[in-house]
């Protein structure tokens, strides 16, 4: 049965808000403060925000799991990522941050270093005296952002989900940094979630593309009036960037520009030389010049917390705190980047994942895995053939495991590359788990 819909007092069809998470609480909020009517509703029969939302808003009123026949009878739908909505009339936040927005966007997505990227880019225009806010997946939600005084720039982390449900975004500069597998328990397969990213470079001014990614790099959303930069590993073109030899020195060139040398990125792996440049690139896209200082605060940047993170180094063994690895992509890179000999740790939910190429990837230089979670046996599958495989119980069990394996020298790799919600709240509650018992046991081993 189809819940009747209730008009306000005016006679306002209100907005039915689907989801109370981080986001679905920030457009109720949104919406509130505007004096609009609103309904919420959540399959959750106590979502995150629900005793906050009554408190504060006690005229709203909370249905829980309506269908989506119910949401044909809403005007507007303002669905939450975390939800996949076939309504055609369904938006998402990032639409309605959009309508009020007064500053350019620039607007990254990709399969991984979203987040790097986006941090990148704050901290870059931030040298160049401008005033930047950042916000979408990266954690805080875009209407949030609405509170602030309008900045020069606005800079935006997207995910698929988030894409999907967005339809005026005209970014100033936008890039898809790669494409990888991830989130195949939503999409068909790889065409659809790389169409949902590449919805990022509708009428963008500026088209950021990585040359060495043949999935992310073309788009028939780029307009021929778009302008183009690429970025790479290798010698790039006049206009692009990319790395050179000078002097015998690996460096971060701006077609023949030498920005600097690679030995002075902070972050480590080749992954993050990708996103610096991508970063510069997005830069140079918006019109921005890049100074001296604008590029420091590129190579000087130290990365976030849970994106392979030292956590340790005790007794000659590193141990790195990798918990943002929530897909095969970003393990990949995390165990190309990492000091061998390895132990890997790995697991928790794969969202429908082809664990095939960790098998392709992993040679005697890993000493052995130690999986955990819903898909350990999934995991085990494709690399046992390659190296030593343990299970364990529980991430302490899989850390005491790695305790009596490593030997001076080793690195013990957190690189679940899957996410983390069968076992923890959060990939940060995972990854924080992980360096405190890391530091815990350590400090056991060490006053023993
Ligand atoms: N959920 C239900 N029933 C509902 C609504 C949600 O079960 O009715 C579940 C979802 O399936 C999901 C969880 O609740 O498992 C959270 O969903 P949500 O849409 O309420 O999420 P928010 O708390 O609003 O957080 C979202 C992003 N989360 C997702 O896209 C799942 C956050 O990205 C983002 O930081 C936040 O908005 C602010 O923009 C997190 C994420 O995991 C980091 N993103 C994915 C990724 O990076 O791979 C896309
Ligand atoms: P996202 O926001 O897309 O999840 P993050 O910057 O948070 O990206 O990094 C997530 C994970 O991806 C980390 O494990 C990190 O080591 C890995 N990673 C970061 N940048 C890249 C890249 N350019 N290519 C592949 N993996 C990457």
């Amino acid at each position: 049965m189809m819940n009747a819909i209730k008009l306000t007092d005016n006679n306002q069809t209100p907005t039915l808000v689907v989801g109370l998470g981080k986001t679905g609480w920030s457009v109720v909020r949104y919406l509130c403060d505007k004096n609009l009517p609103v309904v919420v509703t959540d399959t959750r029969e106590i979502p995150p925000y629900l005793s906050e939302m009554r408190e504060k808003y006690p005229q709203v009123n909370f249905l829980r799991a309506l269908s989506e026949k119910d949401f044909e009878q809403y005007s507007e739908l303002v669905v939450s990522p975390g939800v996949a909505s076939t309504s055609t009339n369904a938006v998402g936040d990032v639409e309605l941050f959009l309508r009020d927005a007064q500053a350019p966007v620039i607007a990254i997505t990709g399969s991984n270093g979203k987040s790097t990227v986006t941090m990148l880019v704050t901290e870059i225009l931030r040298a160049g005296g401008y005033q930047v806010l950042a916000g979408g997946n990266i954690g805080t939600p875009a209407l949030d952002l609405l509170s602030q005084p309008s900045p020069d720039f606005y800079v935006l982390e997207l995910s698929s989900f988030q894409l999907e449900t967005t339809r005026s975004l005209q970014a100033v500069s936008s890039v898809v940094l790669n494409i990888s597998e991830d989130h195949m328990d939503r999409y068909s397969g790889i065409e659809e979630y790389s169409e949902a990213k590449k919805r990022i470079y509708s009428n963008t001014r500026s088209a950021i593309t990585n040359r060495q990614d043949a999935v992310a790099r073309d788009s028939h959303h780029v307009s021929e009036a778009a302008i183009r930069i690429s970025f790479g590993l290798d010698v790039p073109d006049d206009g692009q960037f990319g790395i050179a030899n000078a002097d015998g020195e690996r460096c971060l060139v701006y077609g023949k520009q030498l920005l600097a040398p690679v030995s002075e990125v902070a972050m480590g792996g080749e992954q993050n030389l990708q996103n610096v440049l991508a970063a510069l690139a997005l830069v140079a896209g918006a019109e921005v010049g890049i100074t001296k200082p604008m590029v420091r605060a590129a190579t000087q940047y130290a990365g976030l917390p849970h994106r392979c993170e030292v956590v340790s180094k005790s007794q000659g063994v590193s141990w790195i705190n990798d918990s943002k690895g929530t897909n095969v992509g970003a393990t990949v890179a995390a165990i190309s980047g990492a000091k061998k000999p390895l132990i890997l740790i790995a697991g928790g939910q794969g969202k429908g994942a082809d664990f095939k190429a960790l098998g392709s990837l992993i040679d005697t230089s890993c000493k052995a895995a130690v999986l955990i979670g819903e898909d350990a046996e999934k995991i085990a599958l494709t690399i046992e053939d390659k190296t030593l495989i343990h299970r364990a119980d529980g991430l302490e069990q899989s850390i005491v495991a790695a305790t009596e394996l490593a030997e001076e020298g080793d690195t013990v790799l957190f690189s679940p590359a899957c996410a983390s919600f069968d076992m923890f709240k959060s990939y940060e509650h995972r990854g924080d788990s992980f360096r405190e018992i890391v530091t815990k046991l350590v400090s056991e081993v060490e006053n023993a």
